[in-house]
């Protein structure tokens, strides 16, 4: 069976071009960069050619995901397994695999509607040292790991888990119960899946969602950048959904602000590998705190230490 190895990279649709390369640059520290066109930019965190491809299609929201398969031998087997599955695909020809920087390229959706492509082979820039948008005491955290994780927005999440698990190789499980003070009595059970080290790549929270994504994740190497980036979306008033927190599930030291188009971005790190085996948890380590409401997470997720 072929699998899947990393999320490597994501188009994003934005409205305000010019505020999402002055955050990304500022706030994140990516790298941010064009090649001369007019209606995209992209945004760099390592050597590959870029993670990001930010398109001025005015969605503020998610355009489409790029999964990774090792060579040319599992990009055919993939295509093999989506069609056993019955997911129409479409392969793409030599202009679309050079807009994206691959060798190989199909397109489909995903069970919850998402423009879904897999490559592989993508551009690696290693005469291109990252250099970051400003400042960084550390490394964003990549490499084989893919850029990051996201939660997706899906329709029915027993039916996502079985496509990820099924046809792209994934493993993974409900993860947490979680309490909905909006909802008392309501128990949310989000699933978590990884494809590598990286403890989970994407996530499945279930419910109706106003965008396909609801956060992505960039991990960094050092805590000193968790505390820089918290210091300038302070700085910047930037509205933090959830406040620094520790999850029970990667270790993360993590926060979530809200970017330019409106939805989450949780930057943090420093915790774990993926451990391969399932378990739950009813509450993070400590911390993230629902700061303002209304951004998609307005789960319980701290014990409560005034409780009996
Ligand atoms: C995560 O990265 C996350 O976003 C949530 C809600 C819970 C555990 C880990
Ligand atoms: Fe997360």
């Amino acid at each position: 069976m072929a699998v899947v190895t990393e999320l490597g990279y994501l188009g994003l649709g934005v409205s305000n071009m010019a505020a999402w390369r002055e955050y990304a640059a500022q706030v994140l520290g990516l790298q941010v960069f064009d090649e001369g066109e007019t209606d995209r930019f992209y945004m760099r965190m390592d050597y590959q050619h870029h993670r990001y491809i930010v398109h001025n299609s005015g969605t503020d929201d998610l355009d489409y995901l790029g999964w990774r398969v090792a060579g040319p031998e599992e990009f055919d087997e993939m295509k093999r397994q989506l069609e056993a599955a019955g997911v129409e695909f479409r392969q793409c020809d030599a202009a679309e695999c050079q807009e994206r920087r691959v060798l190989d390229l199909i397109k489909f959706l995903d069970p919850g509607g998402n423009p879904t492509e897999i490559y592989h082979g993508p551009l690696i820039d290693y005469h291109k040292p990252f250099h970051p948008g400003r400042g960084m005491h550390g490394r964003f955290v990549t490499g084989e790991e893919g850029l990051g994780h996201l939660i997706l927005r899906q329709t029915d999440v027993q039916k996502a888990y079985r496509f990820y698990t099924d046809v792209f190789g994934m493993r993974g499980s409900i993860e947490y119960h979680l309490q909905v003070p909006q909802a008392p009595g309501v128990i949310a059970k989000p699933v978590f899946m990884h494809c590598n080290g990286r403890d989970h790549t994407v996530a499945f929270v279930g419910g109706p969602a106003p965008k396909r994504i609801n956060h992505l994740k960039f991990e960094v190497d050092n805590i000193d950048d968790v505390g820089l980036t918290h210091d300038i979306v302070r700085d910047r008033k930037l509205p933090v959904h959830l406040g620094l927190g520790k999850h029970s599930n990667d270790h993360m030291l993590t926060f979530y602000h809200v970017n330019p188009s409106g939805w989450l971005v949780e930057v943090g790190g420093v915790g774990r590998k993926a451990t391969h085996q399932s378990e739950y948890y009813e509450y993070d380590m400590w911390g993230h705190d629902n700061e303002e409401p209304g951004y998609g997470l307005d789960l319980r997720l701290r014990y409560d230490w005034s409780k009996k």
